[in-house]
């Protein structure tokens, strides 16, 4: 006997059954959750457990977070800004001129001169360069002209319950955030951010501005949104903790000259391949890169981005990978670094 289960395959009674749940689990996955009324995140287990471990970890007042909760709001438009990307990876091509185009390398040259003395302290302080810094900030908010139009409380609750994908990530900063706003004595409901609750011109989520956040003006608070020297010094304190070395190079193109370049390009993988000493990537036929002698015996990765015609290929070195840490995507990184170079090379021309 025969029947057309849910997914519309005919099958037997048994595995029709079988399917009919497999149906029903993936649907409640995926389908968009029923709207969390204005009380619905207050009553859900799930946020009830994570209040418990709030109060029993971090002496937090139970009733207050259920307060809180019940004033949490599902914001879908979270949930499909963090889906766009896993569904769509973009291209280097598509992702970076917006990031290089004249008018952002302009406004950074502008805010590298209006900032000049805060971005020269944290160069000597943390040995990060300004040109790095300025694109960070250039790269993530456009010099804090987007740093984000989301309630950072709804849009953590919406990510730490919403989206299981990464529900324990976001349900960590979802409880940084609130002993953040402990500490500093303001509302959850006030700061806004991106959809992924980053805040401020540098986009600090709020576990890393517990750790690395500073009040580089001693105003006596950290301000990563309003306090532009509190976000640069922030930017430069979290590479040097990162591992940023003064003086070392980023990345630098590369060909790949071999009659079988396979034995590189399968080494690939997203986009990027791990590291390796130069001679092994020399003695597999890439050329036409040069790099500090004293650099020879580090091992480099391999990054490619995909350009309009044909892809390019790039050695990438420590600081790479530093960079790398504040956004694990090799597009970001690479476009830092690309508009860091651009930011230099327009505020020397016109020095
Ligand atoms: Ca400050």
């Amino acid at each position: 006997m025969f029947r057309r289960g849910r997914c519309g395959r005919a099958t037997s009674v048994r595995l029709a059954a079988t399917i009919l749940l497999l149906c029903f689990s993936v649907a409640t996955d995926a389908a968009p959750r029923k709207a969390s009324g204005p009380s619905g995140y207050a009553h859900r287990p799930e946020v009830r457990a994570f209040i418990a471990e709030l109060v029993a970890e971090s002496g937090f007042d139970a009733r207050e977070l259920r307060r809180l909760f019940a004033q949490a709001r599902y914001q879908p438009q979270v949930i499909a800004a963090i889906s766009r990307p896993v569904l769509s990876p973009p291209k280097w091509y598509e992702y970076a001129p917006r990031f290089l185009e004249p008018a952002r390398v302009d406004a950074g040259v502008e805010f590298w001169r209006e900032h000049r003395d805060v971005l020269e302290h944290a160069r000597s302080e943390f040995g990060v360069p300004p040109e790095v810094i300025v694109a960070i900030i250039g790269v993530e908010t456009y010099y804090g002209r987007n740093t984000g139009r989301y309630g950072v409380f709804d849009a953590l609750t919406t990510l730490a319950f919403d989206y299981p994908r990464r529900a324990e990530f976001f349900r960590g900063e979802l409880k940084q955030f609130l002993l953040l706003a402990r500490e500093q004595r303001i509302s959850p409901l006030a700061p806004k951010g991106s959809y992924a609750g980053a805040i401020g011109l540098p986009q600090f989520m709020p576990g890393n501005i517990r750790v690395y956040a500073l009040d580089y003006d001693r105003d006596g608070r950290v301000d990563l949104a309003a306090g532009i020297d509190d976000a640069i010094g922030s930017v430069a304190h979290y590479l040097a903790r990162h591992g940023w070395q003064q003086g070392q190079p980023v990345m630098t193109p590369a060909r790949v000259d071999t009659e079988h370049p396979e034995v590189v390009l399968d080494k690939l993988d997203g986009g990027i391949a791990p590291r390796r000493p130069l001679a092994e990537w020399a003695r597999d036929g890439m050329t036409g890169f040069v790099v500090p002698g004293d650099l020879s015996a580090d091992p480099a990765g391999l990054v490619m981005l995909e350009e309009a015609n044909a892809p390019s290929y790039w050695l990438v070195f420590s600081n790479w990978y530093v960079l790398l840490r504040y956004n694990r995507s090799r597009l970001y990184a690479s476009a830092v670094w690309q508009l860091a170079q651009e930011l230099k090379r327009v505020a020397e021309d016109r020095s």
